[in-house]
């Protein structure tokens, strides 16, 4: 690693690589230098690319810049492994650099940077380098397409400086004919869609074993992806939508249709899917993708088969059995597939195909030259209600096997002598156990994205559910004459299904949504733990989504906190659903856990560790040692119908609400902001 930050060196925003002549693809080395080099005019920084003896690239080559790039196509997951290969080798970080700037212009774009981000990510010598946002490398992903076009007219007429930020509309896909547009501006959230595409990088399905074989990564696949289908649940709840149907008949019409109107990286629109498709069998030569509905019924029912044996094939034939910790983290590697399931010979590539077989469904065989439509990139997948549907499938699946696992009693659950005595949540100036809700707008820049000159940063403002900060206060007992280390486990859950009627417990605990976890040393006598809302294990700040980074300062210390090196995590802006302007009540269960069960003995993680719930740790073993949505991961005791049932003393429930304000506010400290919603309320 080189010993002074070379990408933003102090002072300077801009760099440009100084490239051996060579290493420009052959039609540009006939151009002049002015228009090779048309943005090193703007920076005197040039940081030196080494002339290095290149790597044989023939294999990543082979799909062309113009073709859209999915990590749910084998053969594109195949060309980028070989790729990853390839920048994990080079020795040094200067031939890394080197490989890098030669295949940026020759590698296929949306590939190259999937391929650089997992190699920054995995390289010893690049931990520490932001990785920069999909949404600032690709706009287009995320961004109504229409706002190309002002942003251009922006940057042509007005100088930078002063530039008015281009707004985002909210309602830009459907109108409310359609009742799932309700929640579209839940499954459109630029943060969301960022967070999913970061985890698909952290834990890639396909790359070098070493890259691959992350702690736990099959078993955190279903956890994460189940999360989101809870937190969909309780904002499809809010919005006085049912909970997510699953996508079972695979030869029924789809009736969610999705017009994304975004644009798919060079030139083409992403195609849309009217309501009423159905799927057809994939004869695509174009992706090197032929498989039929037949096949992915067929992989469905071997897992299935799988599950209830509870026994898989190796690879050499023998029946091993699914086991009651690791058998989860097994059965995510088989049914995602990653290049770790044991034998996809008999099951398959299930979920990757299944998000093909939707992407395809308007051109099956290929004959309109049409690409694969949002379903099939993990960066936009969760714009589209299918999604949930396809993924409501895959759960249950999950589920399927939870079922088969002994439930847990009452010694593994309980903590001896912890009693829980009060929870509450609190905001300041609201009543106890309120959480409010609004809009907030916040800016993005698309320069980096955006290829066309004048330069300077291009604003595009978009809206976006918010909350006010709140905390958590927690009063529990140590009856022990010693102190006892525990592990506060926070889940909140809507009260009532889509009639009315409260949960049973049964259906309740799949709607759990994890809030936050965190290790207490519990002193003997009564302890107060308060916790912020911000502190949560599952989120990240604002600032590490979309990384403000201050490209004036140098990266490292308090910048490199702000960057997006951390951008795997659910947006904290998110953290809380939407509720209703009425109040929507939920459950909010505190269980402090024995962290003689929950210890994982490792290295305290290095760097950042803000979305450990949903990311893991970067080098380390994921830092719970219990099944990934303990306590509600296990099928139910035959004493427990309703939530309360299952309570014993180290767990205490209570009712909270979550209150929706339909106005716009900034982002304020905690305190202005309930002062700002009273008013805006009086009003
Ligand atoms: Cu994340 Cu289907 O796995 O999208």
């Amino acid at each position: 690693r080189p010993a002074e930050p070379v990408y933003v060196p102090k002072g300077e925003n801009k760099v440009a690589f100084d490239v051996p002549a060579n290493y420009l693809p052959e039609s540009r080395q006939q151009m002049a230098p002015a228009i090779v080099n048309r943005f090193a005019d703007d920076t005197s920084s040039k940081v030196p690319v080494k002339q290095i003896s290149l790597p044989d690239l023939s294999v990543p080559l082979q799909l062309g810049r113009r073709e859209p790039f999915s990590l749910f196509i084998p053969k594109h997951r195949k060309l980028a492994a070989r790729l990853i290969d390839i920048f994990l080798g080079m020795q040094t970080f200067d031939d890394f650099l080197s490989v890098a700037v030669y295949c940026r212009d020759r590698v296929n774009p949306e590939m190259f940077v999937y391929v650089l981000s997992v190699a920054i990510l995995n390289r010893p010598d690049t931990k520490d380098l932001p990785i920069p946002p999909l949404s600032e490398i690709f706009p287009d992903k995320y961004i109504d397409s229409g706002i190309f076009a002002r942003a251009r007219e922006e940057a042509n007429v007005v100088p930078a400086g002063s530039r008015e930020p281009i707004e985002i509309p909210r309602d830009y896909t459907a109108s409310d004919l359609d009742e799932e547009h309700r929640v579209a501006y839940w499954r459109e959230d630029i943060g969301i869609n960022l967070h999913h595409w970061h985890w698909h990088l952290v834990y890639p399905a396909e790359a070098d074993i070493k890259i691959v074989k992350k702690d736990r990564r099959g078993e955190l696949f279903y956890y994460m992806h189940h999360q989101i289908q809870s937190r969909y649940n309780a904002e499809r709840l809010s919005n006085r939508l049912g909970r997510v149907k699953r996508f079972l008949n695979w030869r029924e019409s789809i009736p969610e249709g999705y017009f994304p109107k975004l644009v798919a990286g060079s030139l083409n629109i992403w195609p849309a899917r009217p309501a009423s498709a159905v799927l057809k069998d994939i004869n695509r030569p174009v992706d090197q993708l032929y498989f039929d509905i037949q096949d992915l019924e067929r992989w469905r029912d071997r897992i299935y088969e799988a599950i209830h044996t509870g026994v898989y094939i190796s690879p050499c034939g023998e029946r091993k059995p699914l086991t009651e910790f690791d058998g989860i983290d097994m059965l995510g590697n088989i049914i995602e597939a990653s290049i770790l399931s044991p034998n996809q010979n008999i099951y398959g590539d299930l979920h990757n195909l299944c998000h093909m077989a939707i992407s395809c469904c308007h051109d099956p065989d290929h004959r309109y030259l049409e690409p694969f439509s949002i379903m099939g990139s993990s960066a936009t997948a969760m714009r589209d209600p299918i999604f949930y549907r396809l993924h409501g499938f895959i759960d249950h699946v999950f589920l399927e096997h939870k079922n088969t696992l002994p439930e847990y009693d009452l010694q593994q659950l309980s903590f001896p002598g912890v009693i829980i005595t009060d929870i509450a949540v609190q905001t300041p100036n609201q009543p106890a156990n309120q959480i409010s809700t609004f809009w907030t707008k916040s800016d993005v820049d698309l320069s980096r994205g955006l290829d066309f000159t004048p330069r300077g940063p291009v604003l595009a403002r978009f809206t976006h559910l918010n909350h006010t900060d709140f905390t958590y206060r927690i009063v529990a007992d140590n009856r022990n004459n010693a102190p006892r280390r525990g592990t506060v486990r926070i889940f909140i859950a809507p009260k009532q299904d889509e009639r009315g009627l409260p949960f049973v417990f049964r259906d309740q605990k799949e709607l759990m949504i994890e809030m936050d976890k965190f290790t207490v040393l519990l002193k003997p006598g009564t302890n107060i733990i308060e916790r912020k809302s911000t502190e949560s294990s599952v989120t990240i700040p604002f600032e590490s989504t979309f990384r403000n980074l201050d490209v004036n300062k140098p990266i490292g210390g308090d910048n490199l906190e702000q960057s997006n090196f951390c951008g795997c995590g659910w947006p904290q802006y998110m953290l809380v659903p939407k509720g209703k302007e009425e109040g929507f009540r939920m459950d909010l269960f505190i269980m402090i856990s024995d962290y003689t069960g929950d210890a994982v003995e490792q290295d305290e993680p290095t760097g950042c560790k803000d979305a450990a719930s949903f990311c893991g740790l970067r080098d380390r073993k994921y830092p719970d040692a219990r099944p990934m949505g303990f306590p509600f991961d296990r099928r139910v005791r035959t004493d427990v119908r309703t939530l309360s049932d299952f309570l014993i003393s180290n767990m205490a429930v209570t009712q909270i609400n979550i209150l929706h304000t339909d106005t716009i506010l900034p982002r304020m400290r905690s305190e202005n902001m309930s002062d700002t919603l009273t008013k805006s309320a009086k009003s």
